[in-house]
């Protein structure tokens, strides 16, 4: 294996994980390996299965960048924070069909998936997903560890914080600022129409409480 720029290992070695190794390939990355507990002796396509996380501090010195690519925003958060302790830096797989307003700010471990669309404004920040044909309007801020997960939409001035889970096919807005506290969840299908308070999940159309007030970030279903 050598090292260069474009040399990345994907941490993660799910359903995630590939839509994020085939981004990486078609934005032109050298995806080195995964990682995953479970996947010895696997491969995707020519991409090997490097072993579990424990092989990643070997990796540090050659590899320049990582990026935690699980589901689960909590997992993947706290992955991408240890990649960055043991030297990595996190790098963006950014599907080239997502159009990305040239104003619009984008932090790093961050995955864009195909047919994305981020417009003026827009920030997103450390290791948060917009997944598959999700569109985020102007001015919308979306923490870290976020997933606004495919088909979902947001309106301009949309703020999503840490941690939270926009599910499948979901609404967000109503033409004036908007925010969905950290960790919430939204169930897919969900039209959101007033603010959700952290740890919280909503679904609905209007979308209303199922159940609140947890102080530990909640796993995803
Ligand atoms: O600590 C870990 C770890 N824990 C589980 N480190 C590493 N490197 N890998 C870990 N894994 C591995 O993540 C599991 O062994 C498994 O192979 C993988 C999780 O795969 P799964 O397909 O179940 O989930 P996912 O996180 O890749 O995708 C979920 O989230 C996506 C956004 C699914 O719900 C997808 O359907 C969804 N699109």
């Amino acid at each position: 294996m050598s090292s260069t720029d474009a040399s990345i290992v994907v941490i993660g070695g799910g359903g995630h994980a590939r839509v994020v190794m085939e981004a990486l390939l078609a934005a032109g990355w050298q995806v080195a390996g995964y990682t995953d507990p479970d996947g010895a002796g696997r491969s995707f396509g020519s991409i090997p299965c490097l072993g579990d996380d424990g092989v990643l501090p070997s990796l540090a010195g050659r590899v320049r960048y990582a990026i935690g690519a699980l589901g689960d925003n909590d997992l993947r958060g706290r992955l991408a924070r240890r990649a960055l302790e043991l030297g990595f830096e996190l790098g963006n797989a950014v599907h080239p069909s997502a159009r990305i307003s040239p104003s619009a700010t984008l932090g790093q471990g961050i995955a864009i998936m195909a047919n994305a669309v981020l417009n003026a404004g827009a920030v997103i920040l450390d290791d948060s997903i917009v997944n598959t044909a999700a569109t985020i309007d102007h001015d919308c801020r979306i923490g870290r560890d976020v997933h606004i997960a495919p088909g979902s939409h947001l309106a301009g001035y949309v703020t999503v914080e840490d941690g939270a889970l926009i599910g499948v096919g979901s609404a967000v807005g109503r033409g004036r600022p908007i925010r969905i506290g950290s960790w919430a969840v939204v169930g897919s299908g969900s039209v959101v129409v007033h603010d959700v308070p952290p740890f919280t999940t909503v679904a609905g159309n209007p979308a209303r409480p199922l159940r609140t007030g947890s102080a530990a970030p909640r796993k995803e279903t």
